[in-house]
């Protein structure tokens, strides 16, 4: 097949799931051609059936707001008509899916038909796609896809209740390269973060409001009064400083480190011993399972998709949104004994394999050739 994937080209959930799933697609002999405003992070190196075609954005002083979804619509006529595409697998509904829409109607009119899929991430429905200035082009987008997914069952009856959709959501849950995950610890790496052997906790995400990364360090402070640890924080976004300014507060900063964005996941993964993730809405929580297929087990709260992935007391645990007593209760319990954790680790492991690439991209492909069946 020839298909399209337009993504945030981000550290995002839905570029990175996109982009792994484009490079799987590749591997399987199809011809695939990203469509965004750069390169995503997740798409390094040459990769023979892999295209990229970056959304040029023309400014002119009259634009306060340059028309990125005018231009992404045009590169899309340019790169379906020119590359001979059969389908459009969009990633996040704003404003890929009624950039879609547009283009599909554009070629509609010139004798070319090119469905478009429209997988829905969780805030295109819970927090952004819901303000009154979205809403109705994101319901009528949704309504005109040729097929649906959502990434989770929790996102696929928010979306039923928040908008009216016409069509069924097809649930395809988020997916892993175990594989590339299990990887062996660098000694070196872990003796720099916790060079006394101390446990190491990890969260990682954009540093948005709703990942309520207060309560990551909350929970770190009560862990560490009763075992030696280190918190390491990646990523960056518009609350890192809040949390800066809590852990000095606390006189906890000389045990956290901040590393930033970082593209090998996998490394950083494999020397922590528990992730933290204390969202108030996760609709799967892509980064937890990426930890967990690491043997990483999870402290997360209970909130949207994360009882899909997570087993209490097994791969982890998940307490109320909020409940930071609970959740560091619940972290010390899994770090307190070696072999405890050891058990954990494994459970978690164990675990990810349920969502291993292998078993999540066919149902993708499945799709594919339903939709294209049915043109
Ligand atoms: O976590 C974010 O805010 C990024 C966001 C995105 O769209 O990139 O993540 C969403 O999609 C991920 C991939 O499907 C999910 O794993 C995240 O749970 C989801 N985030 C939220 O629902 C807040």
């Amino acid at each position: 097949m020839r298909i399209g994937i337009v993504c945030y080209p981000t550290f995002g959930g839905s570029g990175v799931l996109a982009t792994e799933l484009g490079k799987a697609l590749a591997q399987l002999g199809h011809q695939v051609h990203f469509i965004t405003y750069q390169q995503p992070v997740r798409l390094n190196g040459f990769i023979p059936n892999i295209f990229y075609h970056e959304v040029q954005v023309p400014t002119y002083p009259l634009f306060d707001y340059p028309p990125y979804e005018t231009a992404l619509a045009s590169t899309m006529v340019d790169v379906i008509k020119n590359n001979h595409l059969q389908l459009l697998h969009v990633h996040y509904a704003i404003p890929h899916a009624s950039a879609a829409y547009m283009a599909k109607k554009i070629l509609e009119q010139e004798g070319i038909h090119i469905p478009f899929i429209t997988t829905l991430h969780g805030t295109d429905i819970t927090l952004v796609g819901r303000d009154k200035m979205y809403a109705p082009v994101v319901a009528f987008s949704i309504n005109q896809s040729d097929a649906i997914t959502a990434v989770s069952h929790n996102l696929r009856d928010e979306t039923f209740t928040h908008f009216k959709i016409e069509k069924n959501i097809e649930v395809i849950h988020n997916f892993v390269d175990v594989q590339r995950f299990s990887r062996k610890p660098i000694d070196a790496f872990r003796k720099v973060i916790a060079p006394e052997g101390e446990r190491i906790l990890l969260h990682a995400s954009n540093f948005r409001k709703i990942k309520r990364v207060e309560d990551v360090v909350l929970i770190f402070n009560e862990v560490k009064k009763e075992i030696p640890s280190k918190l390491l924080f990646v990523g960056d976004g518009p609350e890192r400083g809040t949390a800066e300014e809590l852990s000095r507060k606390l006189g906890i900063c000389d045990d956290i480190r901040f590393v930033g964005k970082q593209e090998q996941m996998e490394d950083i993964l494999a020397i922590a011993d528990l992730f933290l993730l204390t969202s108030e809405y996760e609709s799967f929580g892509l980064a937890a399972l990426e930890a967990m297929a690491s043997g990483v087990p999870v402290i997360s709260t209970n909130a949207g998709g994360l009882p899909e992935i997570m087993i209490q007391g097994v791969t982890g645990y998940m307490g109320n949104v909020g409940d930071v007593d609970t959740m560091s209760k619940q972290a010390i319990d899994i770090l307190k004994d070696d072999d405890r954790l050891q058990q954990f680790k494994a459970n978690a492991f164990e675990q990810a394999k349920a969502f291993d690439i292998s078993s999540i991209v066919p149902m993708y492909v499945k799709l594919y050739e339903e939709v294209l069946s049915s043109v």
